[in-house]
């Protein structure tokens, strides 16, 4: 369960963003792991882990459709979206800055599962 967790913080948290344009979605995507084949669409989450997690419980989250939650402040995040036809690497990404709430999908009190942000 906690496996869970660390996989979604690999592929969604990044406390501490350097950028948020292109280049960090090219360089992010790959170092953790998400480019072969090339991952569509992909947020990266800033701010600390805590704050996240607070979203699975309801100091910071409310329930959100059957499986998820949203939470009840916004978020500094950077969504990378692939450009390009084919999937195979060199992946090539465009970066959106944005200022979201995002919709999660909890385990054991814990993230697991990114789903879409507003
Ligand atoms: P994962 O379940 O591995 O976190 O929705 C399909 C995947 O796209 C899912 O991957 C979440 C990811 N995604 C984002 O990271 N940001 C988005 O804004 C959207 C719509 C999807």
């Amino acid at each position: 369960q906690d496996e869970r967790y660390r996989h979604f913080l690999d592929q969604h948290y990044d406390p501490k963003p350097h950028g948020q344009n292109d280049r960090y979605c090219n360089t992010m995507m790959r170092r953790r792991g998400l480019t072969s084949p090339c991952k569509d669409i992909n947020t990266f989450i800033h701010g600390t882990s805590d704050n996240i997690k607070a979203v699975c419980e309801d100091e910071n989250g409310k329930p959100y459709g059957t499986n998820f939650r949203i939470s009840k402040s916004r978020f500094q995040v950077t969504t990378c979206k692939h450009i390009g036809g084919s999937p195979r690497p060199p992946c090539r990404y465009r970066a959106t800055r944005e200022f979201r709430y995002i919709v999660i999908a909890c385990e054991h009190g814990l993230p697991v599962h990114f789903d879409e942000s507003f």
